[in-house]
This record gives structure tokens, C-alpha cells and sequence, in this order.
């Protein structure tokens, strides 16, 4: 096994992977500023980077937040709603989003690290209304048939855009980390027999330390952080289009890995909740720091 070092040139680091994804070398281009603001929270901007092979890449992750609905808010301090409980908040004024016109209602509760879409039978529900800080959760109601297949995307923010990091007291380049759980009241809760799968990497100092086996993408000796922004590279692979429709063969996807809550760390967004997520576990792909973008999928009972 190659051990990673953290002066990697772009030439070696490049010529020696050999794996399946797409290499970025440095900070991308900022092509939305402030996509989102809220007093307190991060400088939340969109931005791009071509790799390599020559594709251009969406950061921090391609997503529907400027066009999707936006989820009814369970706790949001950007829209002033910071309930105790779920005594303090109606939840009957959420609406019911139609997926499955001959479908029946359900409900669910949702936290993200930082940001998520959810999509129901191959339809987009809604998204995540604080796509980065700071930290909220969500209550949804949508109508479709059962068993209900899940798939939800989830991006793990960053304020440096490209590299997978963000500013943290001293340090800049911190790499953040992410983390979701879920519960619907069709029985489905997050835990292990979801799927989840990776789709872009970051920071790395070498990325030849991103190992493969099967559709597994494995980064756990991926423990050398780059030293500096020019010398932080990233993996990316494109995203199925159809990753969400009802017929999509996630099969071969790696299960979903489960973190405690004292990895996480949830805010009060969660924490204020935490009788409603129940026994809905923490979930990401294998890599809870270094994996930004995360596609989950699950079928209900
Ligand atoms: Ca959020
Ligand atoms: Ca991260
Ligand atoms: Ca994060």
C-alpha cells in the first residue's frame, strides 16, 4: 500500500491513479456568490473546476436548491424558527407534497450535514432550505404509493470551494464533515441497509491513497491533510442521471455506514428533536469527513 505524503506534485499524484474518477487539482471558480445568506451563518457560494480528463465539475455538488421547493421547517434560525419541541410547532401546516395521486400521506423528520434533496418514487419532494449554516432540520409530508423508494443526495458544504474544507477558528483549509438521519412514518428510518455512495472526495494530498473495490471508494488511508490549497486535490465521478427514478439498480451501491451521534455532533436543530428521529441512526458513505457528496438510496416496506 502507497503511504500517502503531503508534497505531492500534481504530475506524480496524477500519473500514479489509476482509479475510476476524475482528478481536480486546487480551488475552483466561484460562479454563484451567496446562493444563500443568513445572519451567522457561512458564506454559502455555488462554483466550478475541470479535472484532468477535461470535465468540468459543479461544486461544492450539482443540486436543485435555487429551483426545488424548500422543505417546512421543523427548526430554521434563518426563518426565526427555533421551537424547544414539537409542542411549539403546527406541524398540519406543512403541506402535503402529491408524488402518487392514488398514494397515501406520510410524514417524516429530517436532519442533514449540511444540505439535502430528497426524492420519493422518482419525484423530487423538496430540498434542504439552509444548504450550509447554520444547522436546521425539516419536517415533510408528501403523498405516494407504497413501498416507497427513497433516494436522497446529500452534500457535505464547503466554503473552500473545490478542496473540501472551510474555516475553523485557525485553521482555513478544516476539513468539515457530514452526517444524516431520517424517520417516516411508513416505517422507514435511516440506518445500515441503506445505500450510500460517494461521488466526490476531498481534500486529498495524494489521491492515489482513494482505493477501489467493486463500486466501494474507499478513503480511509487518506490521513495526510494537504498542506496547503495548491496542493489539495480531489476525485470526483459523475452522477447517474437517473440515480433517483424508481427502476435505478443501487444494488451494487456500498451499504450505508453508521456514526454515533457524538461523531456528528448534531445541533439543536436535531437535538430539540430527538424523541421524533427516534431510532433513525446516523448515516454517510464510508467516509464521514473527506466524502462531500453522497447519494443514499432505500425502499420502504
Ligand atoms: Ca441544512
Ligand atoms: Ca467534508
Ligand atoms: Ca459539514
Amino acid at each position: 500500500m502507497e503511504v500517502p505524503t503531503s508534497s505531492s506534485s500534481l504530475a506524480s499524484s496524477s500519473s500514479a491513479y489509476s482509479g475510476s474518477g476524475s482528478l481536480t487539482q486546487g480551488i475552483g471558480q466561484t460562479t454563484q456568490s451567496n446562493l444563500f445568506t443568513c445572519q451567522g451563518g457561512r458564506v454559502t457560494n455555488m462554483g466550478k473546476i475541470m479535472s484532468t480528463d477535461n470535465k468540468t465539475w459543479i461544486l461544492p455538488g450539482e443540486n436543485e436548491f435555487s429551483t426545488g421547493t424548500r422543505l417546512f421547517d421543523l427548526f430554521n434560525e434563518c426563518a426565526k424558527i427555533t421551537p424547544g419541541s414539537l409542542n411549539q410547532i403546527d406541524t398540519s401546516k406543512a403541506p402535503v407534497i402529491e408524488i402518487d395521486a392514488d398514494g397515501e400521506i406520510i410524514s417524516g423528520f429530517l436532519y442533514g450535514d449540511n444540505y439535502f434533496e430528497l426524492y420519493v418514487n422518482g419525484k423530487l419532494v423538496g430540498v434542504d432550505p439552509v444548504p450550509y449554516t447554520p444547522f436546521n432540520s425539516s419536517f415533510v409530508k408528501f403523498r405516494a404509493k407504497r413501498p416507497v423508494q427513497y433516494a436522497i443526495k446529500l452534500i457535505d458544504w464547503e466554503e473552500n470551494l473545490g478542496i473540501g474544507s472551510e474555516v475553523n477558528g485557525t485553521n482555513t483549509f478544516y476539513p468539515g464533515d457530514g452526517g444524516f438521519s431520517a424517520k417516516f412514518s411508513d416505517g422507514t428510518v435511516t440506518n445500515n441497509l441503506w445505500k450510500a455512495q460517494t461521488f466526490y472526495i476531498a481534500p486529498l494530498s495524494n489521491v492515489t491513497c482513494v482505493t477501489e473495490s467493486g463500486t466501494n471508494r474507499n478513503s480511509a488511508n487518506c490521513t495526510v491533510p494537504p498542506t496547503s490549497a495548491a496542493t489539495a486535490y480531489a476525485l470526483h465521478w459523475e452522477i447517474p442521471s437517473n440515480w433517483y427514478a424508481k427502476g435505478f439498480d443501487y444494488s451494487s451501491w456500498p451499504a450505508a455506514t453508521l456514526y454515533t451521534s457524538s461523531q456528528v455532533g448534531p445541533k439543536t436543530a436535531y437535538t430539540n428533536f430527538t424523541n421524533q428521529f427516534g431510532n433513525a441512526q446516523f448515516i454517510w458513505s464510508s467516509n464521514l469527513v473527506l466524502d462531500n457528496v453522497v447519494l443514499l438510496r432505500f425502499q420502504g416496506k
